[in-house]
């Protein structure tokens, strides 16, 4: 069972369900971004462009190819996909969705059990953000967030015991992912020319990638034109596989487009391109900008994969293959640590878009 941590900042769950018409000030996002949420609010316009990729045909040897050529479109040119027909089975999906739903059910008091402790290190666990980013903005979610594969480094003892099925259910999902991550890594191995294996054992392969899941629980806002439920960000991972309750909100920034919100395709997943990946394929593949957007009439929830390579074990450095003749590396060579802290830093300085560091 986790420690019972007085948390630093109130739940945003707390303050949704308190009935206040205007947020608190730490909400609010500068002028320059609140334009731009308000103006996405109203054309609401969903996901044209947003590539969608059917792997039903990956096991013959044509469709194969044809889902190289696509899946490598996608991670070149946008950096995000939905997928379809991607393998993991609908029905583990949604008892993964029902116990995560199940679990922030549970009143804030029963979920406390289980916070997290920011500040002594301990990242996993129930927990909301902490305003310790230069522009000390808050983000309108809650989360839990944990290590979920390889079993034998998840750490039982913290994850939830409410819902009965949470361990069982999150634990076959983390399974089916792993699997299906395997896939995409070959896929996007092959669309550079490298034997397909490469990609995956440069991240750690079998062993050492780690899937961390994070459930995003966006609640109500009463002024969601002035808030953000995740400020625009790049994940840090390799890939990441995101899956939501059917509330859309997810957006994510094209050149020439600006921000795209992802539309709704029955039975898909999101596939975000992370900074570990765009550095090893020097830049090929591109770590998208993305950004959660949060409305007055329905919660939305997340499910967050990030499939991370070892902190300390593997060097993330361009591919010696993939930077060409008369190309330079675009990337200084870096431990998964290295990188993290470096992001941290950087946005540090630059006074806004940190994030905690158990987010991606
Ligand atoms: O809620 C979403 O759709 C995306 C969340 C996200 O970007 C993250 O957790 O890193
Ligand atoms: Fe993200």
């Amino acid at each position: 069972m986790a420690t019972k941590n007085i948390p630093p900042t109130p739940r945003v769950e707390i303050l949704a369900n308190s009935g206040l018409c205007s947020i608190p000030a730490e909400f609010v996002r500068a002028e320059s971004e609140r334009k731009d949420i308000l103006d996405a609010l109203n054309n609401g316009a969903i996901g044209h462009g947003i590539p969608i990729v059917d792997l039903g045909g990956v096991s013959s040897e044509e469709g194969r190819w044809r889902c190289v050529e696509e899946v490598k479109a996608a991670a070149t040119e946008w950096g995000v996909m939905l997928i379809v027909n991607h393998g993991v089975q609908e029905e583990i999906i949604e008892r993964l969705q029902a116990s995560g739903r199940g679990f922030f059910d549970l009143p804030v008091e029963a979920k406390e059990k289980y916070a997290n402790d920011q500040s002594s290190g301990q990242i996993q666990g129930y927990g909301s953000k902490l305003a310790n980013n230069a522009n000390g903005k808050l983000e309108w979610q809650d989360y839990f967030f944990h290590l979920v594969y390889p079993k034998e480094k998840a750490d039982l003892a913290i994850w939830p015991t409410e819902p009965a099925d949470y361990i069982a259910t999150t634990t076959s999902f983390a399974e089916e992912l792993r699997t299906l991550a395997t896939k995409m890594f070959s896929l996007l191995s092959l669309g550079l020319g490298l034997d397909e294996n490469k990609l995956e054992a440069e991240l750690g392969g079998k062993d050492d990638l780690l899937l961390q899941l994070k459930i995003n629980y966006y609640p109500r806002c009463p002024q969601p034109e002035l808030a953000l439920g995740v400020e625009a960000h790049t994940d840090v991972s390799s890939l990441s596989f995101i899956l939501h309750n059917g509330v859309p909100g997810l957006q994510v920034f094209k050149n020439g487009f600006g921000w795209v919100t992802a539309p709704l395709v029955p039975n898909s997943i999101i596939v975000h391109v992370g900074d570990a990946l765009e550095i090893i394929t020097n830049g090929r593949y591109h770590s998208v900008l993305h950004r959660g957007l949060v409305n007055k009439e329905n919660i939305r929830i997340s499910w967050a994969v990030f499939c991370e390579p070892p902190r300390e074990k593997v060097v993330l450095r361009p591919l010696p293959e993939l930077v060409g003749e008369g190309e330079v590396a675009r990337f200084e060579p870096r431990t998964f640590a290295e990188h993290l802290e470096r992001k941290l830093f950087k946005a540090r300085v630059a006074g806004s878009g940190d994030k905690a560091v158990c987010e991606d």
